[in-house]
């Protein structure tokens, strides 16, 4: 079971899912379960933000795609609070490839007829931070440091 712990975690909308106005219901979504959404701005990443953003992928082979790919267009940040909110972004989110994203998750329910850029990176809609660590490192790219 997990604990009832209170954390933030970034959400991401990225730009596929921006540029389908998918944000509304997405966060949406995300208040159902009780979250709170205590920021929300849209932002154009840079190069240097994008690699910041994905360092822990440097050297796979979908990094460079994964870089064009979130800064391509504009995507919408949000810092989310509320009990095990990490786990419970994830958990709405879906699994990575949405082919493999069960219904009623976000990835799963939006998943579009082409995901995938070009390249081949994944077009999947959004992002959550994995772990309280990744949560701090991704809050202080788009916020600043968030107590
Ligand atoms: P996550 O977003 O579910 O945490 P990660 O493994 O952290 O998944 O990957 C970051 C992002 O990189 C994914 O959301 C997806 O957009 C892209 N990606 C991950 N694995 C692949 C792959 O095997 N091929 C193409 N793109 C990928
Ligand atoms: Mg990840």
């Amino acid at each position: 079971m997990l604990l009832n712990v209170q954390e933030k975690t970034l959400l991401l909308i990225k730009p596929d899912g921006v540029a389908r106005g998918l944000d509304k219901e997405i966060v949406a979504r995300v208040k159902n379960v009780g979250l709170k959404v205590e920021r929300q701005e849209k932002f154009r990443l840079t190069e240097k933000s994008a690699a910041d953003l994905y360092s822990p992928h440097l050297g796979k082979k979908f990094y460079a795609g994964l870089l064009k790919f979130i800064t391509s267009g504009h995507l919408i940040a949000c810092v989310v609070a509320g009990e095990n909110a990490i786990a419970s972004v994830r958990e709405l989110m879906g699994a990575t490839d949405p082919r493999e994203a069960a219904a009623g998750t976000i990835r799963g329910d939006f998943k579009a007829e082409n995901m995938f850029t070009s390249d081949g990176t994944i077009k999947n809609i959004a992002h959550g931070s994995d772990s309280l660590e990744s949560a701090e490192r991704e809050i202080a790219i788009f916020f600043g440091r968030i107590k």
